[in-house]
């Protein structure tokens, strides 16, 4: 058995010279080079960027070579198995050996063609790559029938001295063809039972890289975020379970509590007013960093401050309480509904206002995040105390004002990417009222920062577009950050902070891996 598997290491080594000589001559790659193809796609993405970091390029040289080394030593173990099968009971040695032989190569490379090259992304028979590759094809059929010849002739070359024609003349011949018809026998069932248990780990490994798609996701041809957000993907936060339908005919809000003279608005009134359109920018303060609960959208609407001003506010209102058709209130300072900012809405993005979303009129308050945009709004009241909403009894902020925030886009998700000559990330940077400065992004987690591109905002209202032009350099591990400063100059919050109460804190990170797409 050792002499079998040492044969199995020089078969190996001829295969190679044979499988290194035709990639010179054609082009076709050699075995363990599709191999580390399949080795890292599977290995976990932590595993695979502690080995880039350390060991940087040679990364990829050391797995090619030890997976030659692990290939020699399965060599010596398909050796085994075949000197195994042969042995003693096979008295047709001479007959049949070259058929078996070539048997074996033609398996051996069935299953490279069906297993291999599609847990490589090449697809059975490396049909997913165009144009064919038939060098790498045809070049590992040769090296596999070479392999199986050369095991064959160097096994029947050593054997007859020891085993087979060594024991023979000690039995008589009926015993010894006795022997060898139990033998032969025995050795069908273990081969039997040997065939269905390849079979069934087969199966299990052909469910495993079939789920494995044929082409690596490009990072070039993922999408930036629109700047504004259609209606049916703003996202929507509410506590009710459906949204209240309010009917426009029978509305009114009133505007009432400590002012000089109340008043009452219905639908009709509301919208002859005279009406500004204004970008701007929700984000419900629950958002986790990287979150989607934040969208942007064109609005129509009354200033709030012109509706107090024709009411008239009593100088001893302190707060201006919030109540909507659902039951929910909340409360802005008097300063707050008195900015320019602050609008009584009743359109989004140029149709009416989506019952989701408020039908028929809500607030927008600049600067403060979505919970106190209240929905619904039917009852606008002046008080002289600190009125705590419907959230702020559940201990979040009640200024509530907005963190800056920026998010990375693209790349979307952590995931494996066609290593792209150039590719266009992107994303979103947010910092309610006080606008952004400038978005950096880091492309090594952290540890050294490029400015990225800014568009410039829709309104001072609104959220930023960023873009980054990277091109990177190799194929690797790449821990993506983003972080951004708002329009003082303030750099956003590193430390990681839950939403609640205040809004949540920290750098949105992904981390992707880049490979070249398999030649
Ligand atoms: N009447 C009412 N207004 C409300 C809410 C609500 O539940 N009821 N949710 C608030 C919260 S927490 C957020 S983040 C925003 C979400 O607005 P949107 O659904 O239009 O995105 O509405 C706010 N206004
Ligand atoms: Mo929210």
């Amino acid at each position: 058995m050792k002499r079998a598997f040492l044969i199995g290491l020089a078969a190996s080594g001829v295969a190679a010279s044979v499988m290194l000589i035709l990639r010179i001559v054609t082009g076709g790659l050699t075995l363990p080079e599709v191999l580390v193809d399949a080795v890292t796609r599977i290995i976990p993405l932590h595993l695979f960027s502690i080995a880039v970091n350390t060991l940087g390029p040679w990364a990829k040289r050391l797995l090619v070579i030890g997976l030659a080394i692990i290939l020699f030593l399965l060599g010596g173990l398909v050796s085994m198995a075949w000197q195994w099968f042969t042995s003693r009971s096979s008295t047709r040695r001479d007959s049949t050996g070259w058929l078996a032989a070539s048997i074996l190569g033609l398996v051996l490379w069935l299953l490279a063609m069906v297993v291999l090259l599609p847990a490589s992304r090449r697809g059975v028979f490396a049909l997913s790559v165009s144009p064919w590759p038939a060098a790498l094809v045809f070049s590992w059929l040769a090296s596999a029938i070479v392999f199986s010849v050369t095991l064959a002739l160097l096994a029947s070359r050593t054997e007859p001295l020891t085993e087979y024609h060594a024991a023979a003349p000690a039995t008589s011949p009926d015993e010894s063809s006795n022997l060898s018809r139990r033998n032969f026998v025995k050795k069908l069932g273990w081969t039997i039972a040997g065939i269905a248990i390849a079979s069934a780990a087969g199966v299990a490994i052909w469910k495993i890289i079939s789920r494995i798609p044929a082409k690596l996701h490009s990072l070039s041809g993922e999408n930036i975020t629109p700047e504004i957000t259609p209606n049916p993907d703003f996202y929507d936060v509410s506590i009710d379970f459906v949204a209240p339908r309010v009917d426009a005919a029978t509305w009114k809000l009133n505007i009432d509590g400590l002012v000089e003279t109340p008043l009452a608005l219905d639908y009709e009134q509301l919208k002859s007013l005279p009406s500004i359109d204004q970008y701007q920018t929700l984000e419900c303060i629950s958002n986790s960093v990287g979150g989607d609960l934040i969208s942007n959208a064109l609005w129509k609407g009354v200033r709030l401050p012109d509706l107090l001003a024709r009411t008239g506010i009593k100088p001893t209102a302190k707060k201006v309480v919030l109540h909507a058709a659902d039951g929910y209130t909340d409360s802005i300072t008097v300063a707050k509904a008195m900015e320019t900012g602050t609008v009584l809405a009743y359109e989004m993005n140029g149709v009416t206002l989506p019952a989701e979303h408020g039908y028929p009129a809500r607030l927008l308050v600049p600067n403060i995040y979505g919970m106190k945009n209240v929905k619904w709004l039917n009852h606008i009241e002046l008080v002289d105390y600190d009125y705590k909403g419907y959230w702020e009894k559940e201990g979040w902020s009640d200024t509530a004002e907005i963190l800056t925030m920026s998010r990375i886009d693209v790349p979307a998700k952590p995931d494996t990417y066609a290593l792209p000559q150039d590719a266009l990330l992107g994303g979103i940077a947010f910092a309610g009222s006080r606008g952004i400065s400038w978005v950096e992004l880091s492309v090594d987690g952290g540890k050294t920062w490029n400015r990225a591109q800014i568009k410039q905002p829709l309104s001072q209202f609104t959220w930023v577009l960023w873009t980054y032009d990277w091109k990177p350099p190799q194929e690797g591990t790449y821990k993506l950050a983003v972080r951004a400063a708002d329009g003082t100059g303030a750099a956003q919050s590193k430390a990681t902070s839950d939403p609640l109460p205040n809004g949540a804190t920290g750098y949105d990170e992904v981390t992707v891996r880049l490979l070249n797409e398999p030649a």
